[in-house]
């Protein structure tokens, strides 16, 4: 994405657009950074914005509407909210933050998304990638925007993102070398509008990963178990209710990894900081 010398409408005057604003301004970019209704604590830290362009409060002006080319959003807006339909049929390109932040960074990319559990997972993931790569990020929903980040990665780098259903809304090319779904039961229906949207958004996390890449999937969620059938990345699945042939499940107080139905026992619960079934599950 190259947005060297052009307009674009950052939308959510949030941690996603200041992230982004500064982001795309490092990146040569003009910035219209737009808010219906900015909070406090945003507004009071406006003067502190490092990035090249301008606010936009309210509503945009004809000139500062003037040239835009492209849309970055935060995930609080809804991609079907009157601003970006407005955009999207003058022919915008509308990416959200974590494409655009995507897009930017390098290094090695896990990314998790799920109802529930996503942020201790993202967090403990986050933790396990320290130990192996110095420079580790941990980024996205779980409230520091990938944005913030990306232009400091390197090659050598390893990012655990939390990816909402919001954030995937808006993805193009974002292509993580490992995914995985935790769950998928009904939430934020009001911004999906049916159950069947809001899994195929939570799906899309595979949409870019190819046969060299990973998914973990919950094989005890239906949805998961039938989605892991046909996949193109390789498909981990673990269970907390029973053994797999393949994949990773509780067997007692037993972790085990089975591959081609050999398993092997990789550590006792006890040896976890972290009790309850769903923690072992992470
Ligand atoms: N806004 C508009 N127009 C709109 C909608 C919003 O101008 O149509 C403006 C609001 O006036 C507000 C700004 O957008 O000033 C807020 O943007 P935002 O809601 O995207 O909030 P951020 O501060 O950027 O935080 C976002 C995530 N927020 C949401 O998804 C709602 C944070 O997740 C996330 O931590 C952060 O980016 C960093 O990536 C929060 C969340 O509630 C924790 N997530 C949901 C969840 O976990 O269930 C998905």
């Amino acid at each position: 994405m190259n947005v060297t010398g052009k307009k674009v409408l950052v939308i959510g005057f949030g941690v996603s657009g200041i992230a982004a604003a500064e982001l795309l301004s490092r990146h040569g970019a003009y910035v219209v950074l737009f808010d219906q209704k900015p909070g406090e604590k945003a507004l009071e830290h406006a003067k502190a914005l490092e990035f090249h362009g301008e606010l936009a409060i309210g509503e945009l002006t004809e000139a500062q509407e003037e040239g835009i080319e492209m849309l970055v959003i935060s995930p609080g807006v809804p991609i079907d909210s009157p601003m970006v339909c407005h955009f999207r049929e003058k022919g915008c390109l509308i990416s959200g933050e974590i494409e655009l932040a995507y897009q930017c960074a390098k290094g090695r990319l896990a990314a998790i998304t799920g109802t529930n559990g996503k942020t201790t997972t993202t967090a403990l993931t986050g933790e396990i990638l320290r130990r192996e790569y110095p420079s580790t990020f941990v980024v996205g929903n779980i409230g520091d925007p990938y944005t913030r980040w990306a232009d400091d990665m390197t090659q050598e780098s390893a990012t655990a993102a939390e990816i909402s259903s919001f954030q995937l809304e808006t993805i193009h090319e974002f292509h993580p070398q490992v995914s995985a779904i935790l769950n998928i039961t009904p939430d934020h229906l009001n911004r999906h509008h049916t159950m069947q949207c809001y899994i195929e958004t939570k799906e899309s996390i595979v949409r870019n990963q190819t046969e060299e890449d990973l998914c973990v999937l919950n094989y005890e969620d239906e949805e998961l178990r039938r989605f892991g059938q046909n996949l193109r990345p390789r498909v981990v699945f673990f269970s907390s209710r029973r053994e797999l042939a393949d994949g990773l499940f509780l067997r007692g107080e037993e972790i085990c990894l089975a591959e081609g139905g050999v398993s092997r026992v990789l550590l006792n619960i006890h040896e976890l900081k972290l009790l309850g079934e769903h923690n072992y599950e992470m």
